[in-house]
C-alpha cells in the first residue's frame, strides 16, 4: 500500500506536429506515450504512524499538525490536520514545484522538514508522496520530537478543553460547539487555481487555451476525525469563446495517489445543492451543473478575448454543498464544459470536456471517444493525437511569483492571475518553458507559468 511511484525514464518525444494555415509547421510538444496529464500540482499524502514508532502523543492529542510549503520565499500553510490516538492523516495539493515542506505543531512550534524529490529513499516516518518520492531530508529524531511537542503540554491537556467531544481541542476547533464541523481549507491555500478548455473537442484545438478561462478555489469543511463534510466555493469566469453556448457542470471524484489518477465515488455522495449548483438531470453520480449556458447566466456578456482583450471585470459564481456522509476518501471537485449546441442555444449534456486524466462521467456520450483527434481510451481521457489535452487546470501557487497586484476581484495577497495566452496564439508560444516543461512529462520547467512573452497573452485591465 504504502508504494512510491518511481518513474521511468522517458524519452522526449516530438510526436506529430500542428499544421495551420498560414503558419509555420511547429512540433507540439507532447509527453512520451501520453501518460502525461499536464498536472501542475502534486497531491501529497502524509500518514504518520507515531504508535509504530512507540510514541505516546497522549498530551498532543486534539492539537493541530500543519503542513506548509515554500512559496517565494514565505511559508505557507497549505494543510491541517489533527494528532489522533494512533497518529496523523492527511492530504493535500501542492504545486508541482515544491521542494520542501514542513510538518509543523502550532502547540509546541516543533517541526519536521521533508524534501520532495523523484528519488525513492525510505524514511523513517510513515510519510509517502506516491509520484515523485517524500522523504525526510533531516534525520529528526523521532524521541527529539516527541519530547518537544509532549513537553509543552500542560499536565492533562488531552481533550480536556474538547467542549463538544469531536476530538479537536476547544483553542483549535473552528466550530467549537458543533461536534459535526473541526476546521477548514482553504483549497488552494491562497490564489485561485485557473482552468482552461479548448472547446472545440472531439476536434482538435488550436492550443490557444482560452475558450473558457475559470478561476477557482474551494473551502472545505473537515470534522474532527479529518473527514470532509460540505463546500464552498467560487468560480471566476475570466475569459468565454463567443462561438458556442457552453455550459458548464462539476462532479465530484476520488484522487488516488498511488496510481495519481482519479476515479469515481460512490454515487448519491454528493448532496444539499445550493448557490450556483443545480441538479444534473442526466442522472450521473455526483454530478450538478453550474450553467447550461454560462454567456446567459452571466451578468455582462463579455468575451475578453480577440482584437479586444480582456475589457470587463470577471463575474464570480458562488455555489455550496455538502457529502450526504462525511468522507475520508480525496476529494476533489472537477469542473467540465458542456459543449455548446448551436441549433438549440444550449449546452448538449452528452458533450463533456474535461481536464485530461479525469473521467467523463455516465452521461457523457462514448461514441464521441476515438473520433476526430481524440485518442481517449486505455484509461488516457481527453488528450489528443499530439497527446495534447483539452483542459488544464494550472495550479495557483507558482502564480505568487509575479508582481504585486491588488486585483479587483482578486485581492489576495500577491497572487497574480494565470495569464491566458492571446487568440490563436499557442500555450507553447506565449510560454516558452511549457514545452520542456511537456516534454520532461514535467520533470522541467515546473514554473513555466510564470514566464510568458508579454505580447503573446492578455493581461487583464483590472489586474493593473
Ligand atoms: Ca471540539
Ligand atoms: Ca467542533
Ligand atoms: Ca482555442
Amino acid at each position: 500500500m504504502r508504494k512510491f511511484w518511481m518513474p521511468t525514464l522517458l524519452m522526449a518525444l516530438f510526436l506529430g506536429s500542428c499544421q495551420r494555415e498560414g503558419t509555420e509547421t511547429i512540433p507540439v510538444p507532447v509527453a512520451e506515450k501520453g501518460n502525461f496529464d499536464f498536472k501542475t500540482e502534486r497531491s501529497i499524502a502524509v500518514d504518520i504512524q507515531f504508535e509504530t514508532h512507540g510514541l505516546n502523543l497522549q498530551p498532543m492529542l486534539g492539537t493541530p499538525v500543519d503542513v506548509e510549503i515554500l512559496v517565494d520565499g514565505r511559508r505557507l500553510q497549505v494543510g491541517r490536520a489533527f494528532v489522533k490516538a494512533q497518529g496523523v492523516t492527511l492530504d493535500v495539493r501542492v504545486p508541482s514545484f515544491t521542494k520542501h515542506a514542513w510538518l509543523i505543531s502550532p502547540l509546541t512550534k516543533a517541526e519536521l522538514a521533508f524534501e520532495l524529490d523523484h528519488a525513492k529513499k525510505s524514511i523513517s516516518f510513515e510519510i509517502y508522496q506516491s509520484a515523485m518520492g517524500i522523504h525526510a531530508r533531516k534525520q529528526v529524531s523521532e524521541e527529539g520530537m516527541y519530547l518537544h511537542m509532549a513537553g509543552m503540554r500542560p499536565e492533562g491537556g488531552s481533550n480536556s478543553r474538547d467542549f463538544d467531544r469531536d476530538g479537536v481541542d476547544d483553542d483549535f476547533d473552528e466550530f467549537p460547539q458543533d461536534p459535526a464541523r473541526a476546521f477548514t481549507m482553504m483549497e488552494p491555500a491562497w490564489g485561485y487555481n485557473t482552468y482552461a478548455f479548448e472547446d472545440l473537442w472531439p476536434s482538435q484545438g488550436d492550443y490557444d487555451f482560452n475558450d473558457l478561462v475559470l478561476d477557482h478555489r474551494i473551502r472545505w469543511v473537515f470534522n474532527g476525525k479529518q473527514e470532509r463534510v460540505e463546500a464552498a466555493g467560487e468560480l471566476v469566469v475570466r475569459a468565454q469563446g463567443a462561438g458556442l453556448p457552453n455550459g458548464l457542470a462539476m462532479q465530484l471524484l476520488e484522487f488516488t495517489p498511488e496510481t495519481q489518477s482519479y476515479q469515481s465515488l460512490p454515487a448519491g455522495l454528493l448532496g444539499n445543492l445550493g448557490g450556483h449548483l443545480s441538479q444534473d438531470p442526466s442522472g450521473a453520480a455526483n454530478t450538478a451543473i453550474v450553467s447550461n449556458h454560462l454567456s446567459a447566466s452571466l451578468k455582462s456578456y463579455y468575451t475578453n478575448l480577440n482584437d479586444v482583450g480582456p475589457n470587463r471585470i470577471p463575474d464570480t459564481l458562488r455555489y455550496q454543498f455538502s457529502l450526504t456522509q462525511p468522507s475520508a476518501a480525496f476529494v476533489r471537485t472537477d469542473f467540465f464544459l458542456l459543449k455548446g449546441d448551436a441549433a438549440t442555444g444550449q449546452a448538449d449534456r452528452s458533450m463533456e470536456i474535461h481536464v485530461c486524466g479525469r473521467p467523463a462521467t455516465s452521461a457523457a456520450n462514448t461514441e464521441y471517444f476515438g473520433t476526430y483527434a481524440d485518442k481517449t481510451g486505455n484509461g488516457s481521457w481527453y488528450k489528443d493525437h499530439n497527446s495534447m489535452p483539452w483542459a488544464m487546470e494550472i495550479f495557483a501557487a507558482p502564480l505568487l511569483l509575479g508582481p504585486n497586484n491588488a486585483v479587483t476581484g482578486h485581492n489576495v495577497g500577491t497572487w497574480t492571475p494565470f495569464a491566458y495566452p492571446k487568440s490563436k496564439v499557442r500555450i507553447d508560444i506565449a510560454y516558452p518553458g511549457f514545452g520542456t516543461w511537456a516534454r520532461s512529462n514535467g520533470r522541467s520547467a515546473d514554473t513555466w507559468m510564470t514566464q510568458s512573452l508579454s505580447d503573446k497573452i492578455w493581461i487583464p485591465d483590472w489586474q493593473r
